[in-house]
């Protein structure tokens, strides 16, 4: 490692003393102005990472749903995973040191990590559409030359594409090719293949409204709408030639604000889909015949999802395992419906991808998604296996089993990702026959509320049961017991965010009134038993608009 080299070139990426970041769940977040240096030493971080794994790793610039001023970083394991947790670690060692002990903390961190530096590196870098990210991610790029590594930068690439190359190029492509050509053209075969088998193909001529959140997602369907054109004609808005970047559309928008997003005509029936700002988050939507917007988040995509997949395990006859992940955030209705309609097993974790991912692993066939409309399946080997073996098998059976095979290539087996999800399941509408509002009609959302309490140390709340228990500080889940206790179908947890300064409050009920009363009920309690600061959150009757109050509102307007 030629240390003087790195002091060289840090200096110029000096780091704003006294800037103190973590890396969190979705990697560094924060305003673009304060990342250059962070970008840099992400670089040299990348480079150490992949000489420990002798892999090829990832590095995206990107804030995803945040606003356009805003950028981040997030570094892609060998599989297309999050970092590991104790890399993440060094992350934010290496962010936070200052100039001066640069080389003693990336000194450490190959010593603890047995890094051989004479090992080569090599990573790949990819970007969004923010004004900020072309500068950053060449930062990146110099933080890995530094250390003798080697990169290629895809440039402009959705979240999700970034961690397919990085996924190829460390499986010998068996997976597919690292570039965006052999992205492109593995998902729209296995489209095409796919809907080929709809009964009602081509009598009825599909399409989707896509609302791009004005970002990446915009450029790269347009580079691949041609591919699958035949089978569906996707309409986009929102495509980045006028508005900003996430401003009043995008799947957070639609998801937090449960309206449709600005920009996008929407007639009633019309199938209508959002992605977030990096094309890794999908929500869909529609109007009714009376004007009323009807959401379809991740729940109820997972929900499609896994319904389709153990229907096509049934017709094969086999005893693999199929199960659903979910976070406490997942409507109660849907985690109903799955287990006590359907009787797939549902499993509960912690917010944030990895650990979603990370329990997937677990099944032959493991579908999850976050409620906000992130996520994929994941597929064992013994699925693989099991369609390899089907040319024995009769005609009915071998029918399902090719079907299983084009569904594998579908998803994005190394992230959830916008562009694959919306394929998947506009190809399982087509073949079971499926309208928007049949599939809204599988189960009705329980009313919820979230809610922001602002506190002056949000580490003081701990959590436990996946983030659906408060530890600490004392005596706040007791109350919070209490209070569920007052309302019908109700539930509500606390816990701190992974990635704004804020405690999110979540509760649901049999109302929306009574959803809207306990959150704001809760919130109270998290304000006064852990340390609120700022405006006190007041009672939801006292507040004519809850979303001005608390800033943030998810609202489900349906009763039941
Ligand atoms: P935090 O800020 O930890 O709640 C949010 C989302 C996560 C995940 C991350 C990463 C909610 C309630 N939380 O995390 O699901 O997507 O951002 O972007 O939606
Ligand atoms: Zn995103």
């Amino acid at each position: 490692m030629d240390l003087g080299a790195v002091t060289k070139y840090s200096a110029l990426h000096a780091k704003p003393s006294g800037l103190i970041l973590q890396y969190g769940t979705a990697g560094f977040r924060t305003k673009a102005e304060h990342l250059d240096h962070v970008m840099f030493r992400m670089g040299l971080l990348a480079a150490l990472r992949s000489k420990q794994t002798k892999s090829t790793i990832g590095v995206m610039v990107t804030a995803s749903h945040n606003p356009e001023e805003d950028n981040g970083v997030k570094l892609v394991d060998p599989l297309g995973e999050m970092l590991a947790p104790s890399w993440e670690e060094h992350a934010t060692c290496l962010a936070n040191a200052e100039e001066q002990d640069m080389q003693r903390v990336l000194i450490d961190i190959s010593e603890k990590e047995a890094v051989n530096l004479q090992q080569n590196a090599f990573v790949v870098v990819g970007r969004d559409t923010r004004p900020s990210s072309e500068k950053l991610s060449q930062s990146v790029i110099d933080g890995v030359t530094v250390l003798g590594g080697e990169f290629h930068d895809y440039g402009l690439l959705t979240t999700p594409q970034l961690h397919y190359m990085v996924y190829c190029r460390n499986t010998g492509s068996r997976y597919g090719k690292a570039t965006l050509e052999g992205y492109y053209q593995k998902l729209s075969k296995a489209f095409m293949e796919l809907i080929k088998q709809a009964s009602c193909s081509g009598d009825e001529y599909r399409s989707l409204k896509v609302d791009c959140a004005n970002g990446i997602g915009a450029l790269k369907l347009r580079e691949m709408e041609h591919y699958f054109s035949q089978g569906l004609s996707v309409q986009l808005f929102n495509d980045g030639s006028k508005g900003k970047l996430n401003h009043l559309c995008g799947a957070d928008f639609v998801k937090s604000h449960q309206k449709p997003p600005q920009g996008m005509e929407i007639k009633s029936n019309e199938r209508c889909c959002s992605f977030d700002g990096d094309a890794d988050r999908i929500v869909y939507y529609y109007h009714d015949a009376d004007g009323h917007f009807h959401l379809i988040d991740g729940d109820k995509i997972a929900t499609l999802i896994s319904s389709f997949l153990k229907e096509l395990l049934v017709e094969i006859g086999e005893s693999l395992n199929i199960g659903v992940v979910q976070t406490a955030y997942a409507n109660g209705s849907s985690t109903r419906y799955l287990e006590e309609v359907m009787k797939v097993p549902v499993y509960c974790t912690k917010t944030g991808v990895k650990h979603l991912h990370h329990k997937a692993q677990e099944f032959d066939i493991g579908v999850y998604f976050e409620a906000n409309g992130h996520g994929t399946a994941l597929f064992s080997t013994a699925v693989e296996m099991k369609i390899k073996q089907s040319e024995q098998l009769e005609e009915k059976k071998r029918k399902a089993a090719k079907m299983l095979e084009n569904i594998i290539d579908l998803f994005n087996q190394a992230a959830g990702d916008a562009i694959s999800d919306m394929l998947v399941i506009e190809a399982i509408l087509a073949l079971k026959g499926l309208t928007v509002q049949q599939w809204d009609a599988l189960y009705t959302d329980l009313p919820n509320r979230q809610l922001k309490v602002q506190v002056a140390d949000r580490r003081v709340i701990s959590t436990t049961n996946a983030e659906r228990q408060a530890v600490t500080p004392p005596g706040l889940q007791e109350t919070i017991n209490d209070l569920v206790k007052k309302y019908k179908l109700s539930r509500a947890f606390v816990r701190p965010s992974g990635t704004e300064d804020v405690v999110r409050v979540y509760a649901e009920a049999d109302s929306q009134e009574s959803a809207d009363h306990l959150a704001c009920e809760v919130s109270l309690a998290v304000f006064q038993l852990a340390g609120g600061i700022g405006e006190r959150p007041q009672p939801a009757e006292t507040t004519c608009n809850i979303n001005n109050a608390f800033g943030l509102g998810t609202a489900n307007k349906h009763t039941v």
